[in-house]
């Protein structure tokens, strides 16, 4: 395969400093001001900030994480005010642009580059051949689409893919069209993200969703974040810790950094945070190693087994277990099967903690009646992900903490809709009930096979199975693991489309043929049909609330993701299609009436999404500890321990976000908690495996993957930095590291990309790599 052009990776030239010692306050204040102004004008980007997250403003489009009853004027938050300033800015990328720079010339430049300069602006398209976009008028650009769709063998071979900024009205009409054209082949995000929350939630609750509001935070005896890092990707989370903290909740951190946001925090809301020292919010640091918590779990839970036997059943609650929970004996009988000193050898190999800390938590954990789990994906992108996150129910069950206030799960999502997405049907693996009430509600027979999931599309774009490629948001390229595999993926495609609000690498690297649309953003005024529209998001505790755009669009060329969707399926399936498409584009109520229809707990839809606040989903195990799983009642599993083994010499890598990033989109150079400054290329190395390997601090190093599939995997020219991380673990940062991340290795049952868990070794930095 010929590669597509890359940056060279010595222009990265990072600084390091101390890890600060607590997080927000106000250098996260002043930071995001500057970000704010820089981009988008001080004016502008204050009076948007205002609207961030208010009752009758826009969602804001960083993380998933709910408000709060009480919402301050800003509730204040640093990612989530760089994430608007980066959306709202008034750099634009015109047509000119494009004539400007060579695709090959773009391909060049970092992500970072690409991002900076602006907002889309102009539908472009990019011919066979051809080395330059030019500009497209939209009914050409549909017609040049719907040429592509008509050329396919079959349906299969065209992909829709979606980020999770989409709303909920622009996902459905999305996965309508893709369902009419006769395809299930609607990977998503969520595929690389909590789709093994998911998985191990439907399997044992029933609902592949969390189960905690706000309220239980705050009624929780104790809080256990594992695999999470909220004071970069979660910010608002802090204070709702902060605030369960000074009602007495106790909070246990599960992770092989010590992230500084969740060991002290100060309140940027409160002069009693901006001042002073900050509230200390992890009582207990368990520094794990990647991959050991579905070990730390077991060993939790075989010790609440077995001092319930030793206290006469007070441990557990008997009752819960016997009322509503299925496979209970057989768990035990598992867990408790292999002796004491096999078992713990297990633990010591798998978690690296200390004996003493997991008996510490677990007197934290019998002294707490009330007791809730949080992670991301730090829990979810492993091999044994599903499992693991089936031992955290296990947990949860043993003593009754689901469907109880103060208890329960909470997977933190992260892209702002991305569990809204999947509730309207975004999804490869649809399940009956909904296809049969879409095609009841649209008249027609939707395909019953199921589609591929990312790593599945990756194959069959790789294996020359996928003509079209469409993108509804999201950096495809980028955010995918193997870039050198997903790229050439790319390039064997004979149409790739992207919906963007921003320039990225997905729009470079290209099949024969590109088109790049121009999208609204969640902050942008939408006057689509004339008349002022607004749409609406599923946060991370299923909450549904509008979200309406105030910021006025760069072009009149930009259109709105429901508007984009809707001229398509008009000009793909003709002017006699039953579906009402332009009628939707013109008023979203339209679409919500039928949402109403197709979907289970959006009664009064319209009604309810202008109330403020909006409305809240049901959730059988939460509302009324009724489990829709197959044996009716809350699964017990047996998730059987198996260490990961990383042979002499090698490390375990996981890639993760800085602070100044949002997924593939870099908003600086800096991650400031953690003391980088000024470069990305950087590997955290515990300093003592650093020294058995002979890395130096502030050495070179290239970092090379290793995968028993014959492929050289590297990621050049990386700095070392000493750092505390767990012994036999290091960090990089994702996406620049995707490269390192071979294609099948997934994790089991969800099929998720193991990016927190690459055996790795370290050579000689090989110097440039090629950029032509
Ligand atoms: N500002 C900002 N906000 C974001 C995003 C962003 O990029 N920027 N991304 C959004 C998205 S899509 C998502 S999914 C979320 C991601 O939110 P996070 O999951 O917090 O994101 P990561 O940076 O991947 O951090 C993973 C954390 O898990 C820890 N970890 C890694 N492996 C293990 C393990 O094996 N065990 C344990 N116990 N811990 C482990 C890491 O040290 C790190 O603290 O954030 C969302 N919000
Ligand atoms: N190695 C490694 N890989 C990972 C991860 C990891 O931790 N490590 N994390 C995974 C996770 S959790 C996720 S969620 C994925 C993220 O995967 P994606 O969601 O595909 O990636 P993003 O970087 O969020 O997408 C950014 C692009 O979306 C477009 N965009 C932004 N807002 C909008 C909008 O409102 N509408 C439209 N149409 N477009 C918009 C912009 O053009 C922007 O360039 O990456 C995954 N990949
Ligand atoms: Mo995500």
């Amino acid at each position: 395969m010929s590669r597509a052009p890359q940056e060279d990776p010595r222009q990265d030239t990072p600084a390091i400093s101390a890890p600060t010692r607590s997080a927000a306050g106000i250098p996260a204040v002043i930071n995001s001001l500057r970000v704010v102004s820089r981009q988008s004008g001080a004016a502008r980007g204050l009076a948007t900030l205002r609207d961030v997250n208010q009752k009758t403003g826009f969602d804001c489009p960083g993380c998933a994480w709910p408000e709060g009853k009480r919402r301050h004027l800003a509730e204040f938050c640093e990612n989530g005010a760089k994430a608007v300033a980066e959306e709202a800015t008034r750099r634009a990328v015109p047509p000119e642009f494009f004539a400007r720079y060579s695709v090959a010339e773009l391909a060049t430049r970092s992500g970072y580059w690409l991002g900076q300069q602006g907002r889309l602006t102009h539908p472009v398209f990019l011919d066979k051949g051809a080395t330059h976009y030019v500009p497209v008028s939209w009914e050409r650009a549909f017609s040049l689409i719907a040429e592509e769709l008509a050329a396919l063998d079959s349906p299969d071979e065209a992909v829709f893919y979606t980020s999770g900024r989409t709303s909920n009205e622009a996902a459905f009409l999305y996965q309508l069209f893709a369902r009419k054209f006769g395809t299930n082949n609607l990977p998503d995000c969520s595929n690389m993200c909590h789709e093994s929350s998911g998985v191990a939630l439907t399997e044992t609750l029933g609902v592949g969703k969390g189960s905690v509001l706000l309220e239980d935070l705050y009624q929780a005896d104790l809080i256990i974040v594992a695999g999470q890092n909220p004071g970069t990707n979660h910010p608002r989370m802090l204070s709702a810790l902060e605030k369960a903290k000074r009602g007495g909740t106790r909070i246990i951190t599960v992770n092989p950094l010590p992230e500084v946001g969740l060991m002290r925090f100060k309140n940027p809301q409160k002069a009693r945070g901006i001042v002073g020292g900050g509230t200390r919010l992890t009582d207990l640091f368990l520094q794990i190693r990647l991959g050991g918590d579905l070990a730390l779990f077991r060993a939790w839970n075989r010790m609440l087994v077995e001092a319930d036997r030793d206290n006469s059943g007070s441990v557990l609650d008997r009752e819960f277990i016997a009322e509503h929970t299925h496979g209970f004996d057989a768990f035990v009988d598992e867990l408790c099967a292999d002796s004491d000193e096999k078992f713990w050898a297990d633990v010591d190999t798998a978690t690296g903690l200390p004996r003493e800390q997991i008996t510490e938590a677990l007197e934290m954990i019998q002294a707490s009646k009330r007791i809730v789990v949080c992670w991301a994906m730090g829990l979810t992108q492993h091999k044994h992900s599903v499992p693991t996150i089936r031992e955290v129910v296990n947990f949860l069950l043993l003593r009754g903490n689901v469907g109880r206030p103060g208890a329960g799960v909470c997977p933190v999502r992260g892209h702002s809709n991305v569990q809204g997405d999947r509730t309207v049907g975004i999804v490869e693996k649809p399940k009956e009930e909904f296809l049969d009430a879409l095609g009841a509600e649209f008249g027609f027979e939707p395909p019953r096979h199921h589609g591929y999931d990312t790593v599945r599309a990756i194959r069959a774009m790789r294996d020359g199975k996928v003509g079209v490629f469409f993108a509804m948001g999201g950096n495809f390229v980028s955010a995918s693991p193997d870039t050198l595999v997903t790229e050439d993926a790319m390039r064997r495609c004979r149409l790739t489309v992207h919906v963007s609000t921003k320039l990225n690498r997905s729009h470079v690297v290209t099949g024969a043929r590109a088109l790049i649309l121009p999208a609204l953003a969640r902050t942008d005024r939408d006057l689509s049909g004339g008349k002022e529209q607004f749409v609406t998001v599923e946060n991370s505790m299923g909450m549904v609330h509008s979200s309406r755009g105030s910021v006025r669009p760069l072009s009149d060329q930009m259109r709105s993701e429901v508007s984009i969707v809707a001229g398509l399926a008009r000009r793909v399936f003709g002017p006699d299609d039953p579906v009402p498409w332009e009628d939707f584009a013109r008023d979203y109520d339209l679409i919500r009436d039928r949402i109403e229809r197709v979907i289970p707990g959006f009664a009064n839809y319209n009604e309810r999404a202008r109330r403020p606040g909006g409305f809240l989903l049901p959730h059988a195990p939460r509302d009324s500890r009724r489990f829709p799983t197959a044996t009716g009642k809350a699964n017990f599993t047996v998730n059987r321990m198996t260490p990961l083994t990383v042979p002499e010499g090698r490390l375990l890598l996981q890639t993760l976000r800085s602070h100044d990033q949002y997924n593939t989109t870099v908003y600086g150079l800096d991650d400031r908690y953690r003391g980088v400054r000024g470069g990305r290329r950087v590997v955290l190395v515990n300093p003592e495996d650093a020294q058995r390997l002979g890395l130096a601090d502030g050495s070179y190093t290239d970092i090379v993957s290793e995968w028993p599939d014959g492929v050289e995997r590297r990621a050049a020219h990386y700095l070392v930095v000493y750092y505390p991380t767990a012994p036999g673990c290091a960090a990089a940062y994702y996406p620049e590291t995707n490269v390192l991340v071979p294609l099948d290795s997934t994790a089991e049952g969800s099929n998720t990309p193991t990016s927190k868990s690459i055996v790795v070794r370290f050579e000689p930095d090989s110097g440039p790599v090629e950029t032509g």
